[in-house]
């Protein structure tokens, strides 16, 4: 009897046992004590052909009064891949858009490894009017192709990346530039 007692005690113990660790294990106080995993960054994307809306800048040409002034936005387009966009005319375009009027467009053709281009738009700013103090513009920069650009038979104006051809900045950074 006495065997028999110990045999069933030692069983339900043990049961309780992994009953516990199980219940450890999904109490998430176990997962402390298991090694993190790293955080691992993402590489910098590059690809080879990849022409990129690289910047928007703003600068004050001239200023009337502190607040008010000549205000120029340029736009940077450039070639971050690592191989040359070769193309042909009337293909390709970069358009700046002010909200969702467009204020300027440059075409474009050939553009090397690290070759770079800007246009801009000029225009009045007062930084204390409603229009561009408290609800400035947002300025967005896109390069854009022909629909039929991967399907020319020329794959040396195929944009290898298209997460890097918009790019927005907003205007509340010239406020800063007009105080
Ligand atoms: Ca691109
Ligand atoms: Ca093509």
């Amino acid at each position: 009897m006495k065997i028999k007692h110990l045999v069933l005690t030692t069983i339900t113990a043990l049961i309780s046992a992994a009953q516990l660790a199980n219940a450890g294990d999904l109490s998430g106080i176990n997962r402390i004590d298991r090694p993190l995993r790293p955080i691992i960054k993402p590489p910098i994307y590059s690809c080879g052909i990849d022409p990129a809306a690289a910047r928007i800048d703003f600068e004050v040409l001239s200023r009337t009064t502190q607040w008010r002034g000549r205000v120029r936005v340029t736009a940077t387009v450039k070639n971050v891949g690592r191989q040359d966009y070769v193309s042909r005319a009337g293909q390709q375009t970069a358009l700046l858009y002010s909200d969702r009027t467009l204020v300027a467009r440059r075409d474009f053709i050939n553009l090397a490894v690290g070759q770079a281009f800007t246009f801009s738009y000029d225009r009045d700013w007062d930084s204390s009017s409603p229009a561009e103090g408290e609800f400035p513009p947002n300025y967005r920069l896109i390069v854009t192709y022909d629909p039929d650009i991967y399907l020319d038979s020329n794959p040396r104006n195929d944009d290898c990346s298209n997460a890097n051809n918009d790019r927005s900045r907003s205007g509340a950074d010239i406020n800063g530039l007009l105080r």
